[in-house]
């Protein structure tokens, strides 16, 4: 009978809200954040050399290394998130509120609160994209090509047979990687749930200062408006293939086989540009070819990079850029090739990672690179949570608005053209450019799109390849080059599903580099058609860059993209304006051709 009262007791005790313990102050909500920025800038700081050396040196000792750097910054964050939640409610000032919303954004892979499952997640993370670095396509014994060597073949072989053994031999590496990356789908959306979010697709989603679901709303919205353009290329470059390979391998009316637009993912067509470029009279001249013939080196090119950020008024890069960067692929070891801008202690420690070879494309990849760079720098006197671009698609726009400014009369100043083209040549620079960029929108959008419905759950495993090529043919109309069944898993052939690297912001980054384009060429005066302008030398154009750049992530996205545009919104009419003249010519091209698949 006691005994029961006193369990009753101490029932009722348990159900009593406990003695109220102090609400929090703003004071504390301050002190707090200090701390969370202290702590987490060391574990960064860890994380990123651990992340170098296990991506310029791959062996397994330095994929556990990393994992385990990599899994104490997820676990102090997760567990700052879960602390963080005392000061829910709290009316803070708008600095200090936007930081808490950063911190609870800030992880790309939410790590489960279960040890042996954290462990196991991060393992899994580091694995994939090592092995995604190592992969070799071995097409005789002793002849192991990697993904550069065999993205080579795409590039330029002409031969239906050694494209198609290139592009399968690449993808059907990536089978293995199935059954981890299902399972990195379980463990990461477990992460993501005890965050608060639906699942990790939701959480990559909420990083834009709006609801989830208007962010993904913005996005069609966008590429709505630039499908027709998209739409226009694709039937004028399916035709000038069918005229090359024959109605066999590219059908009137279907969509493109994917091995035969020079690249590997079919997400940026410059290298067919012999094969689709307008009539002599448009012809334009050959980068590739000028950098070759004056023998330019793998370093003159991210010097030139580099000449064009301090022509606008920036520092020049610090002397350790150039003695820790990784500027060619090591002969002696595995590195992951794909190029990568870093900034170790989030200070002054900038680097590349990349495996330069001597081509226009990787030419505009570096500038790519170093607008990644000059933007860490840039925001580096922000405090710890706000040293990041507004948007992961400003982070990724910077450098190829840069390349923007590339034109004929610019690599003319600077000797690398001796004669400026005619203007009848604009044509063939338009198209040239829309191979890369309006060719890449479709894919730039799909793998996200694939990859929130595979978290949601709404893909489930067994649907994985076959969803994948249903938005392939939705989105960009490519077709594999011959049939794919769930015994592959193409999705993992792609550096950034392999490395859960979000997608979304290189779609985005799309968009807005000919926002920024259209705005600096304004500002430094330019009125000729957009695809003429270039900033270059420009001190004007260089510090209002620098003015959205410096503030980092320290204010929501559309004041950063005011500050540079005098607009709020990501708006596709640049892109429209700056291809125009291209769109105008492929109507005129494509009349009577059926367009669609
Ligand atoms: O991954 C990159 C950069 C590094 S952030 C080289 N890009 C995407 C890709 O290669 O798929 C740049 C364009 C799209
Ligand atoms: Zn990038």
């Amino acid at each position: 009978m006691l005994s029961s009262r006193i369990l009753a007791l101490a029932a009722l005790l348990a159900a009593a809200p406990a003695w109220p313990a102090p609400a929090p102050t703003v004071e504390e909500a301050r002190r707090f954040m200090d701390q969370a920025e202290a702590r987490l800038l060391k574990l960064n700081v860890d994380s990123s050399r651990a992340d170098w050396v296990r991506s310029t040196y791959i062996t397994g000792d330095t994929e556990i290394l990393a994992a385990q750097a990599d899994e104490q910054l997820i676990q102090a964050t997760v567990e700052l998130v879960h602390q963080a939640q005392r000061f829910a409610g709290l009316k803070l000032p708008p600095e200090l509120a936007r930081k808490f919303a950063l911190l609870r954004n800030s992880l790309t892979l939410a790590a489960p609160t279960d040890p042996a499952q954290s462990a196991e997640l991060t393992r899994i993370a580091a694995k994939m994209e090592g092995d995604y670095g190592a992969a070799k396509y071995c097409p005789t014994p002793g002849r192991c090509l990697d993904v550069d060597q065999l993205s080579d073949i795409l590039a330029t072989s002409r031969d239906p047979a050694a494209l198609l053994d290139a592009w399968q031999g690449w993808h059907n590496l990536a089978r293995p990687m199935r059954t981890p990356f299902a399972r990195y789908v379980e463990l990461a959306n477990l992460g993501a749930r005890q965050l608060g979010f639906a699942d990790t697709g939701a959480m990559w989603r909420s990083k834009y200062d709006m609801p989830p679901d208007a962010f993904a709303a913005e996005l069609d919205r966008l590429w709505t408006q630039v499908r027709p353009l998209y739409v226009a290329l694709h039937t004028y470059v399916r035709r000038r293939l069918r005229e090359k390979y024959g109605a066999a391998l590219v059908p009137a009316h279907g969509p493109i086989p994917a091995d035969l637009l020079g690249n590997m993912w079919a997400q940026d067509w410059t290298n067919i540009y012999p094969l689709v470029a307008p009539p002599a009279e448009h012809a334009t001249y050959d980068l590739t070819q000028i950098l070759r013939a004056r023998n330019t080196k793998p370093l003159d090119m991210v010097r030139d990079g580099e000449h064009f950020f301090t022509s606008l008024g920036f520092a020049p890069l610090p002397p350790t850029f150039w003695t820790r960067s990784l500027f060619v692929k090591p002969a002696d070891r595995d590195v992951v090739c794909h190029a990568s801008a870093w900034d170790i202690d989030t200070q002054d420690d900038l680097r590349l990672k990349l495996c330069i070879e001597i081509n226009a494309e990787n030419f505009t990849t570096i500038h790519h690179e170093l607008g990644h760079n000059f933007y860490q720098r840039a925001y580096s006197r922000q405090p710890l949570l706000f040293r990041d671009s507004a948007n992961d698609g400003f982070h990724e726009a910077i450098g190829d608005t840069i390349a923007l400014s590339v034109t004929p009369a610019y690599l003319h100043r600077i000797g690398l053209l001796d004669t400026v083209p005619p203007t009848s040549a604009g044509i063939g620079l338009l198209l040239r450019r829309a191979l890369d960029k309006v060719a890449f929108l479709p894919f730039g959008l799909m793998i996200d799109k694939w990859r929130w419905e595979v978290f949601s759950g709404r893909i489930p495993p067994e649907k994985y390849n076959e969803t994948w090529w249903a938005m392939r043919l939705q989105y960009q109309g490519v077709a594999p080059p011959e049939g794919r069944t769930e015994s592959n898993f193409d999705p993992g052939a792609k550096y950034h599903v392999a490395a859960n690297v979000p997608y979304t912001r290189y779609f985005l980054a799309a968009i807005l580099q000919f926002q920024f384009h259209r705005a600096l060429s304004r500002i430094a005066g330019c009125t000729d058609p957009l695809y003429q302008c270039s900033i270059y030398g420009n001190h004007e154009a260089g510090r209002r860059l620098n003015a959205m750049l410096s503030l980092g992530a320290s204010r929501p996205w559309p004041d950063a993209l005011y500050e540079l545009t005098g607009q709020r919104e990501m708006d596709s009419t640049a892109i429209l304006d700056y291809f125009a003249p291209l769109k105008k010519w492929l109507d005129e091209q494509n009349r009577g051709e059926p367009s669609g698949w």
